[in-house]
């Protein structure tokens, strides 16, 4: 295998293989083509069919799209649904017995529902939560270990139109309080514990502080579902215990129609300042992304198993865990624990045990099992996997390859999907039985996704040239507005700058010749070096194709001369090298940084820890180590991060 030069001069391209192209739902780069120009000439006659097509309606639309408030874009908006009908209830015909969520704990015990089963559980529970009051338009926290529960929490408020708002289990009581107060909650479901890598986390304790912390009088009620022992005392009568309310409960209940236009959550993401932006979905057109990504990303055929390993705390556990797969009518696996416990081979067992054929996780995941060797997922039966899929960040060429090979058997396509919790739905994809992959590019966007690149004027720069990540014209699975801030929500993705007419998406991308997308980061994260511009990953990605390399994260610092100078922290392969051997290491990955991308792009400095810090759903905290790289005190919340002992370690610079 040649070595790399940077992302973009990758010149490895793999065309989907004949048997896929044949069984994809969009099969040949022609329908791709055909199907983006059909939504470029007649974008709402577009979105019109697929919505008619995809979406059961109580009431049908007669109108499409309504661009007069712009930037607060209303679709099929008076058309009445239910979410939760059209996940559920729409199964119960034609296959009630299909097993809808295979749930494998942490400990490795197994428990499935059917459709029918999960159906009667969303209808018991949506009749609890009716029975303490909750309606239609109310806001609920949902704060859950991952568990059939958590779905079926989620499915309940759709059912009867409460906004609920996902709070992940991993967020310290603080943050919480931040989220219930923001979002005015009337309720709170919540666990009395979370179980992952053999630890526990008592979720209804931070509930507790934060619900002491004042100012969240709107909280009425507080259920919690008995995960663990339930040794707890209950805030009587606030506190419910989830078996409790649901015992005198039917198992039937009428959903609640929504207009399509209904919020069907808020989900609390950071931005550029401190306080979370409650990013605000819609209900149908919310709905219509995350079934159409299915179809056309996923390749969804009603066989497969699929099993994505995202948190529902986050956006992709949300189009990815609880409606998309749903609103398909797929198989899926819910995971509560974490990929390396009991140890590094338990994603490729699990995908061994429960045959899963659609495999979609986190480049960071996939790097952390890199470290493991190749050797480790040969020890599984991977052959039931059809597909594998990658998000969160961009991938470096080097774990695409190790995804592709020795995951995928060079058989799967890789879709690696860009998209963010404010589109709700992916926007730039390969749909694999058409489009041929590059590896560390996410290729071509979506049908009825005019994604572009333009300058700091609003202006389309040439192929090539690298600008900021827009997309051009409205589409149904966007964000509304922020919660309770419509001007930030203007401010920040319509702004003015850009002549506020485009979505801007906060990343910086290049468009190669083909046409295809690169990602290259947050706009924050590109660095300017003595005035070359160089993505972050872009150092990366080269850091990462050492073969001494196994992760690798790039910040810049302050320097009088070149405007930004350019720090690595690395993970090797092998152990954290001290003293001389350090010193030596530095000069050697300086060395190769150069060789790869040209000496620009040499590292001022390298530092070495056995791990970087990340959050919870696996990313690099960044703004952490921009901290450490100015070699500032940490003042930042690190209440988010899995391992705060690691920044002791990358404090030190190598002597
Ligand atoms: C879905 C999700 C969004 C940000 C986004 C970008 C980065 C996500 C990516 C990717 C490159 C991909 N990102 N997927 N970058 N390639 N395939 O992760 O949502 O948590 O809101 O993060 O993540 O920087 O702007 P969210």
């Amino acid at each position: 295998m040649s070595t790399l030069k940077s992302i973009l001069h990758e010149t490895r391209v793999f065309p989907p293989n004949e048997k896929f192209v044949k069984q994809a739902n969009l099969s040949g780069i022609q329908a791709y083509h055909n199907l983006y120009a059909e939504a470029e000439r007649d974008l709402p006659a577009f979105w019109d069919k697929l919505a008619r097509e995809n979406i059961i309606w109580h009431k049908p639309f007669t109108r499409v799209l309504d661009e007069s408030h712009h930037p607060f874009f209303r679709w099929f908006d008076d058309g009445e649904l239910n979410v939760s009908f059209n996940c559920l209830d729409r199964h119960l015909a034609t296959q009630p017995d299909k097993i809808a969520i295979i749930f494998e704990a942490d400990d490795g015990k197994v428990t499935t529902a059917t459709y029918r089963d999960l159906h009667k559980r969303v209808c018991q529970f949506a009749n609890g939560l009716k029975s303490l009051g909750i309606s239609k338009g109310d806001r609920v926290i949902i704060y859950m270990p991952m568990s059939i529960e958590a779905v079926v929490a989620m499915q309940a408020c759709a059912r009867i139109g409460a906004t609920h708002s996902v709070v992940f289990g991993g967020f310290s009581a603080k943050s919480l309080h931040e989220r219930i107060t923001d979002a005015g909650a009337v309720a709170v479901i919540t666990a009395d514990e979370q179980h992952r890598g053999g630890k526990i986390n008592h979720l209804k304790s931070a509930v507790d502080e934060a619900l002491a912390m004042g100012g969240t009088g709107s909280v009425k009620s507080v259920v919690v579902y008995k995960r663990g022992q339930g040794n707890l005392a209950l805030q009587v009568p606030r506190d419910v215990w989830w078996h409790e309310l649901i015992k005198d409960q039917s198992d039937s209940c009428e959903p609640e129609w929504v207009n399509a236009e209904h919020p069907l959550f808020t989900l609390y993401t950071s931005g550029s300042t401190g306080k979370p932006k409650g990013v605000q979905h819609s209900s149908a057109g919310y709905l219509l992304g995350a079934i159409m990504s299915m179809q056309w990303v996923f390749d969804y055929k009603p066989t497969d198993v699929f099993w994505c390993t995202a948190d529902v705390g986050w956006v992709t556990g949300h189009s990815y865990v609880t409606y998309g797969p749903l609103a398909v009518g797929a198989t899926q696996v819910v995971f509560e624990g974490v990929p390396t416990f009991p140890d590094a081979g338990r994603f490729w067992k699990l995908i061994q045990d429960h045959k899963v054929t659609t495999f979609y996780t986190a480049p960071t995941a996939i790097r952390s099992l890199i470290k493991f060797g190749a050797d480790l997922p040969g020890k599984y039966d991977l052959s039931s996997l059809r597909l594998l899929g990658s998000v969160g960040e961009p991938i470096n060429p080097e774990a695409w390859m190790w995804y592709y090979t020795v995951v995928g058997k060079s058989r799967c396509p890789v879709v690696d999907t860009w998209w963010q919790t404010e589109t709700g739905s992916h926007m730039i994809a390969p749909t694999p039985g058409a489009i041929s992959l590059k590896p560390g590019s996410c290729t071509l966007p979506l049908p009825g996704i005019m994604a572009a690149i333009v300058d700091e004027a609003g202006h389309d720069v040439p192929d090539g040239k690298g600008g900021f990540l827009v997309i051009k014209r409205p589409f149904p699975s966007q964000a509304r507005t922020l919660w309770g801030d419509p001007e930030r929500f203007k401010k920040t993705y319509f702004p003015d700058e850009l002549g506020g007419k485009y979505y801007l998406a906060g990343d910086s991308a290049n468009r190669d010749l083909d046409g295809y997308f690169w990602i290259m980061g947050r706009i924050d994260d590109v660095l300017n070096v003595s005035g070359h511009r160089l993505g972050t990953m872009e150092i990366e990605s080269a850091l990462v194709a050492s073969p001494l390399v196994a992760e690798a994260a790039v910040v810049g610092k302050p320097d009088e001369i070149k405007g930004e100078a350019i720090v690595a922290f690395v993970v090797l392969k092998g152990a954290r090298p001290q003293g001389e051997d350090a010193h030596a290491t530095v000069i050697e990955l300086r060395n190769w940084v150069s060789g790869e991308i040209g000496p620009i792009a040499r590292p001022d400095e390298i530092r070495f820890g056995d791990n970087l810090p990340k959050t919870r759903s696996g990313k690099i905290m960044r703004r952490l180590l921009r901290t450490l790289a100015r070699g500032e005190e940490i003042t930042q919340d690190v209440s988010t991060l899995e391992n705060p002992a690691i920044l002791e370690q990358l404090k030190q610079p190598v002597a």
